[in-house]
């Protein structure tokens, strides 16, 4: 059981990586079709000698930031994850990040720190961003408390604002987190298969106690608390408000998966594959029930992998193919465990081995035991 547990802990930063890596080549396309997908393994598994790496961007060195933070600290630490964030773009710009998070982190830097939550807030005129880069960098925090599902809740929404303060950004981040534990800590015995009906119900259960509290999150000025109370009050218990944004999310995910082989301009159209949380961390988690089953284009290249399927059929989407196949390779990697990723993958991918031993060490904080994996 320990060891299984501790691949899952690998398998869910190294699903993340993979799906950046091989997702970022076709960022931003509108069709991926199975050729290409097919042409692009092809010509990774032919890359040798030095170089041979594909390399990864934004959603992975923010996630091993996250990562690094909770291991250093052995708690969260607004201040030194916002520093590690901004340090490392500094560093290395070039990894694609988002339009507008650098200007947080070039606030960071002149304001040296002093409150790492203020230039967040300022974003897009004061309502925050509602990018999809808390979602894309959470996994590890879903790791370091999968057991204790009130911490993990506070974690996932306070290292979220400090890019991130809108609502749909960081509830997005919240719910990305609740189904990497959800997938992490569910038992698989060969007789105990995940029911995708009960996956998603158990998350519509949770966000509806998020999404219908009081919104204390973003105390951006005293009128703005107000109001909140007052919507709070307005609609509290009310599934059909919608503030319950992301629960409708799920139904909508829920119904999707109950219709089996679906078409992907419908998924696409329905749950988007855009770069707001909202239009791509309820998709990620549809690409994870959906490819437990076959996908009948993808027979060719995911060799009957699950975790591979997981990947591809997330990037055969298009849109934001690298978070979204990150997003979804890390609930498949929590799930399926890292025996689940090709070889190949594990051996192109940039990053890999740095994120075996972070997620050793987040296993030790998490279990206090040694991963012998
Ligand atoms: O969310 P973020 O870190 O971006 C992550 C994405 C991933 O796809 C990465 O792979 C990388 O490519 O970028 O960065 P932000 O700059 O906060 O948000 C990303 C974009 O979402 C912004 O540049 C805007 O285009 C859009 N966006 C918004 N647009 C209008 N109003 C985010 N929030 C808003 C908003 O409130
Ligand atoms: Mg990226
Ligand atoms: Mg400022
Ligand atoms: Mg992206």
């Amino acid at each position: 059981h320990s060891k299984t547990m501790c691949s899952r802990f690998i398998g869910s930063l190294v699903g993340a990586i993979v799906g950046d890596c091989i997702g970022a080549d076709f960022e931003c396309r509108p069709f991926v079709d199975t050729l290409h997908l097919s042409n692009f393994l092809t010509s990774m598994a032919g890359k040798t000698g030095r170089g041979n790496k594909v390399s990864y961007t934004d959603d992975t060195a923010m996630t091993r930031s996250v990562a690094d933070s909770l291991i250093s600290k052995k708690a969260f630490n607004a201040s030194d994850m916002a520093m590690r964030f901004a340090e490392e773009y500094f560093q290395n710009p070039g990894r694609g990040y988002g339009a507008n998070v650098v200007q947080v982190f070039q606030d960071l830097h002149v304001d040296r720190y002093a409150d790492v939550y203020q230039s967040a807030r300022e974003q897009f005129g004061g309502t925050g961003s509602y990018g999809n880069g808390g979602g894309m960098r959470i996994a590890p925090v879903a790791l370091f408390a999968m057991n204790d599902t009130e911490k993990l809740i506070q974690i996932a929404r306070d290292s979220t604002l400090i890019t991130h303060t809108n609502k749909k950004g960081y509830n997005g981040a919240i719910l990305q987190c609740l189904a990497v534990q959800q997938a992490l800590t569910h038992q698989h015995a060969p007789s105990v298969r995940l029911s995708r009906e009960k996956f998603v119900e158990d998350l519509q259960e949770k966000m509806k106690k998020i999404e219908g509290k009081l919104d204390d999150a973003n105390k951006a000025t005293k009128a703005s608390e107000e109001e909140a109370k007052v919507k709070d009050v307005k609609t509290q218990g009310d599934p059909s408000s919608k503030d319950f944004f992301y629960v409708e999310y799920l139904q909508k995910v829920k119904t999707l998966i109950s219709y089996g082989d679906v078409p992907r301009i419908k998924i696409k159209h329905v749950l988007g594959v855009g770069i707001a949380a909202h239009r791509s961390i309820p998709t990620a988690i549809y690409c994870f029930l959906r490819c437990m089953e076959p996908v009948e284009d993808l027979r060719n290249i995911d060799h009957g992998n699950a975790l591979a399927r997981t990947v591809l059929y997330a990037i055969s989407l298009g849109g934001d193919t690298d978070t979204i196949a990150s997003m979804a390779g890390s609930i498949a990697g929590a799930y399926y465990g890292i025996e689940s990723v090709p070889s190949m993958w594990q051996d192109r991918c940039e990053g890999v081995e740095c994120a075996t031993s972070q997620a050793k060490e987040l296993y030790h904080l998490a279990t206090g035991d040694t991963c012998t994996c």
